[in-house]
């Protein structure tokens, strides 16, 4: 059995992550989320957008994978479990998913915002927010940024053609923790529900899916995924 995964922030919310749609308590919430994840914010002021990744960075470093990635991957003694994620944390790794496609990068690579060199800058110790940190400065002069994907960036060739063959391949979606508004990301359920499959959607609030997926459990996913895996073979007949 092949099993693909979608998920979004609402995974990692459980581990104490913010989701991208709360309103960010503190410096950030005076500001659209799209002004500091997207390639004009960056343009626009690196500092505010560096020291927003350098905060979240921090708070992904020092939270702990929930029982929700744990199941997925638990499912891996079942099936062969592809999991493609919007998230740019590494909390799927860590839960123990050994097969991860990030379609919008992550937050523990960074590189030269013009001459794309990989870096792995010293990042100051944070005990709390600051509002702007100029980002280090690379070799060629250039400014260093995380490796995510901006609103305004093209998504990476190698992740996202990884999650249109796993998609393809799935005998069943789990769609988990996403608002599925954000494209070419969210057409992905789309595309498996195009295909006929059974996607199940894991979600405590209503999605532009809801209305398309097989079956919707309005609930979280730490309380959902951990006692799926046993129903999964029965789901599929
Ligand atoms: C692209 C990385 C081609 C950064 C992210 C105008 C100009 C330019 C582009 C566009 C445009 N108009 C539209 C676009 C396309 C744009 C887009 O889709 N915009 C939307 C807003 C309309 N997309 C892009 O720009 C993409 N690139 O199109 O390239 C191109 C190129 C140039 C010009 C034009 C086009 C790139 C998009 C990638 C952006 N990067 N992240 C970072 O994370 O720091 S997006 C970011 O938000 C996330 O990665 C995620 O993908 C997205 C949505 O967040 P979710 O994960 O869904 O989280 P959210 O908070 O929304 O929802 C959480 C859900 O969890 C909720 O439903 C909640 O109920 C649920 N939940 C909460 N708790 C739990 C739970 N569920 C289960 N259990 C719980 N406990
Ligand atoms: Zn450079």
């Amino acid at each position: 059995m092949q099993v693909a995964v979608f998920s979004g922030a609402g995974i990692s919310a459980e581990s104490g992550v913010p989701t991208f749609r709360d309103d960010e308590v503190g410096l950030w919430a005076q500001y659209d989320p799209y002004e500091v994840s997207s390639i004009d914010g960056w343009n626009r002021h690196p500092e505010l957008v560096w020291a927003w990744y350098l905060w979240r960075w921090q708070l992904s470093r020092r939270v702990e994978p929930n029982l929700g990635h744990r199941a997925i991957a638990d499912w891996e003694q079942h099936a062969k479990v592809h999991v493609i994620t919007q998230n740019v944390d590494n909390l799927h790794e860590r839960g123990g998913s050994s097969t991860v496609h990030h379609l919008h990068g992550s937050m523990f690579e960074f590189r030269c915002a013009d001459c794309d060199h990989p870096s792995n800058p010293v990042m100051p110790e944070l005990t709390e927010p600051v509002l702007e940190v100029a980002p280090p400065v690379c070799d060629c002069g250039g400014l260093i940024r995380p490796g995510v994907v901006w609103f305004g960036e093209d998504l990476p060739d190698g992740p996202w053609n990884a999650a249109v063959e796993a998609i393809d391949a799935a005998d069943v979606l789990i769609v988990v923790g996403t608002s599925g508004v954000v494209y070419p990301a969210a057409s992905l359920p789309e595309r498996a529900l195009d295909q006929g499959k059974t996607v199940i959607q894991v979600n405590p609030e209503p999605t532009p899916l809801s209305d398309r997926v097989t079956v919707h459990l309005r609930t979280t996913a730490s309380a959902a995924l951990p006692g799926m895996v046993q129903r999964l073979p029965f789901l599929l007949g």
